[in-house]
């Protein structure tokens, strides 16, 4: 079983998704989201109480930058809660939909960040005279398309093609699998506490953007409800900045998901990625309650 009043190490994370399947067989399955250049296996769970698969299926993303580690502490916090809660709009939120989760897409990063650099926010493959893609540049939708580097020891080098990295291109292929009852991509980064709206690579409000936006008020309004915690909600270029590449434009604009949200946690700049453990417990909460949200408001929507 995880604490999560600490931060934990990869093969921690992968063991309590073992452990999970283990005391939920018929609820946890364990998958294998993809590999990485240095050869780890991308683990992830999925989650589903309907035997019949017929639930439509919402995807967690975290720690596809390998410093944010407040993001994979609130995806396997927010997997134990849908797992654990007793309250009722949780169960109906939790069982009405099939879950994956996978808490480390940058598994390469991560050990790097645990082992060697904290800041460290790329993959590791080695290019030229440095190390490392930014996953987050890499995805085969408007590729190249703004607000990324052609140089390897930028962090936020693009890489040589789209899915050069073997993390982004296989966990891409496994999304791909399950991309027809997606209804729902969740990014999570740190830090800036905003929602991020679709695309990075235009400032227009395209396709369900409005409702996207309007539910995503009513997300920031309860995630605030717990701590008094402000989050801003708008499109990526209008309120942070270009970023072309993106995994959740990738899903978006392939599949045409209807829910694509992006969130940068907390903090607002005073710790920045290194967010203090005594932070994870609140921080988790309070998103956990804007996720809540965000799926009772499209249940009655879609
Ligand atoms: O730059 C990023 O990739 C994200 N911000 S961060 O500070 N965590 O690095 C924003 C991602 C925006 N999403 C897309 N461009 N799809
Ligand atoms: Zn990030
Ligand atoms: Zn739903």
């Amino acid at each position: 079983q995880l604490e999560w009043t600490e931060y934990h190490d990869l093969e921690e994370i992968y063991q309590f998704l073992r452990d999970l399947v283990k005391q939920y067989p018929d609820i946890v399955t364990l998958i294998s989201a993809g590999r990485t250049y240095e050869g780890r296996d991308i683990l992830g769970v999925k989650v589903s109480y309907s035997p019949a698969n017929e639930n439509r299926t919402a995807f967690i993303e975290s720690n596809i930058h390998a410093r944010e580690w407040i993001t994979s502490a609130v995806a396997t916090w927010t997997l134990n809660e849908l797992l654990t809660s007793n309250e009722p709009n949780v169960r109906q939120v939790a069982e009405s939909h099939d879950w994956y989760f996978v808490p480390v897409f940058n598994p390469d990063g991560f050990v790097y960040t645990k082992t060697t650099n904290r800041m460290w926010r790329k993959t590791r493959t080695p290019y030229f005279l440095c190390n490392g893609v930014d996953p987050n540049r890499n995805w085969g939708y408007h590729f190249n398309d703004g607000g990324s580097s052609g140089d390897p020891c930028s962090d936020t080098y693009r890489g040589p093609s789209a899915f050069s990295e073997t993390s982004t291109r296989t966990i891409s292929e496994f999304i791909t699998t399950i991309a027809p009852k997606l209804q729902a991509y969740i990014s999570l980064h740190s830090y800036s506490q905003m929602f991020l709206l679709p695309y990075g690579f235009s400032s227009a409000h395209l396709d369900n953007y409005d409702q996207l936006y309007e539910v995503g008020i009513k997300a920031a309004a309860s995630l605030a409800q717990r701590n008094g915690t402000e989050y801003t909600v708008g499109n990526i270029v209008e309120i942070m900045y270009v970023a072309s590449g993106g995994s959740m434009d990738w899903v978006k604009g392939t599949f045409g998901t209807p829910i694509t949200y992006t969130y940068e946690l907390r903090d607002k700049g005073t710790y920045g990625f290194i967010l203090p453990p005594d932070q994870i417990l609140p921080c988790a909460e309070e998103t956990f309650d804007s996720l809540i949200t965000i799926f009772e408001e499209f249940d009655k929507l879609l």
